[in-house]
C-alpha cells in the first residue's frame, strides 16, 4: 500500500522540519507531499532543501495563499494515480505522527478514516476553553444540519482510499477552512462511502501562528446551513 501524507503550509518555517522528521521517524516507506503557498518566510524553499535528506519528500508549490481546502484538492489531484491512501496532516505539530499507525490500520476496511477529538479517547491539549466549545459547538452544528453521526467532522487529520476520493468530484469543491472537511464528509455520505473514527490526541501549536480567522468560521457557518436548508428541501 502505498501511503502519501499532505501537508499544507503557509508560514511554517519553523514547524516543517519537526513535523518532517517526526513523520519519517515513524516509518520510512511514507511518501510526503508538502503544499506550499508561496510562504513569505520562505517555507517552500526550505521544503526544496529539506528534499535532499528524505528520498520520499516532494514539494508542490502554489502561487498564492489560497486557502486549506484549494491546497488539499491540488494535492490529491497530484497524487490520486500514484498512491493508495492519502493522509491530510498539519504542519504545525498539533496532529502527532504516532496516530499514523492506528489510523491507517483501519484505512484496509473503510474509504476515510478520520482522527477524531470529539469521540471517547480522543484529547485536546492545550487549548483555551474558548476554542474547544467552537470545535465542539461547530461538531454539533454539522451533525444536526447534514444528519450525520460524525463526532470530529471539522478536523484535518485523516486518511482516504483514493479511490473513493476518484468517485467525488473534487474540481467542483471551493470550500475553504474547517468548511472543507465538513464538505468532504458530507460528499463521502452521498456517494455512500465509509468512514471510521479513530481517537487522536490533538497538541495546540507551540510555534508559529494559526490561521484561523474569523472568515473561517463564518464561510463553515453559512455554507453548512446552506447545506442544511438544501437538504431539509430535497429530502
Ligand atoms: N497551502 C496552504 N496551507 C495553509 C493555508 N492555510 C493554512 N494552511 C496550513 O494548514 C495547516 C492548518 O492551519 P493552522 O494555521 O494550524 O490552522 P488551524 O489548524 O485550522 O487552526 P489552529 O487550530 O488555530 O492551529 C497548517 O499546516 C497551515 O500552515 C493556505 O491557505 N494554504
Ligand atoms: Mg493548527
Amino acid at each position: 500500500m502505498k501511503i502519501r501524507i499532505l501537508v499544507p503550509t503557509f508560514n511554517e518555517l519553523h514547524t516543517l522540519p519537526s513535523i518532517l522528521h517526526r513523520i519519517f521517524q515513524e516509518s520510512e516507506n511514507f511518501h510526503v507531499l508538502v503544499i506550499d503557498d508561496n510562504s513569505p518566510d520562505g517555507t517552500g524553499r526550505l521544503a526544496e532543501q529539506l528534499k535532499s535528506q528524505y528520498k520520499n519528500l516532494d514539494v508542490l508549490h502554489r502561487k498564492q495563499k489560497n486557502g486549506l481546502g484549494a491546497a488539499h484538492i491540488e494535492g490529491f489531484l497530484n497524487s490520486l494515480e500514484d498512491f493508495d491512501v492519502l493522509v491530510e496532516m498539519d504542519a504545525d505539530g498539533s496532529h502527532d505522527p504516532k496516530d499514523l499507525h492506528q489510523i491507517l490500520e483501519k484505512i484496509n476496511h473503510f474509504d476515510c478514516v478520520l482522527g477524531s477529538r470529539w469521540v471517547p479517547g480522543g484529547k485536546v491539549i492545550n487549548w483555551p476553553k474558548s476554542r474547544q466549545l467552537l470545535s465542539q459547538g461547530g461538531n454539533i452544528y454539522a451533525r444536526l444540519m447534514l444528519g450525520f453521526k460524525i463526532g470530529d467532522s471539522t478536523g484535518g487529520y485523516r486518511a482516504y482510499r483514493s479511490n473513493a476520493l476518484k468517485q467525488i468530484n473534487l474540481k467542483e469543491i471551493d470550500s475553504q477552512g474547517y468548511c472543507f472537511q465538513v464538505d468532504m464528509v458530507r460528499r463521502l455520505l452521498e456517494k455512500k462511502l465509509t468512514i471510521t473514527e479513530v481517537p487522536i490526541t490533538f497538541t495546540e501549536r507551540t510555534i508559529g501562528s494559526s490561521k484561523m480567522s474569523k472568515n473561517i468560521v463564518i464561510e463553515a457557518f453559512l455554507r453548512i446551513g446552506l447545506w442544511g436548508i438544501q437538504r431539509i428541501f430535497t429530502s
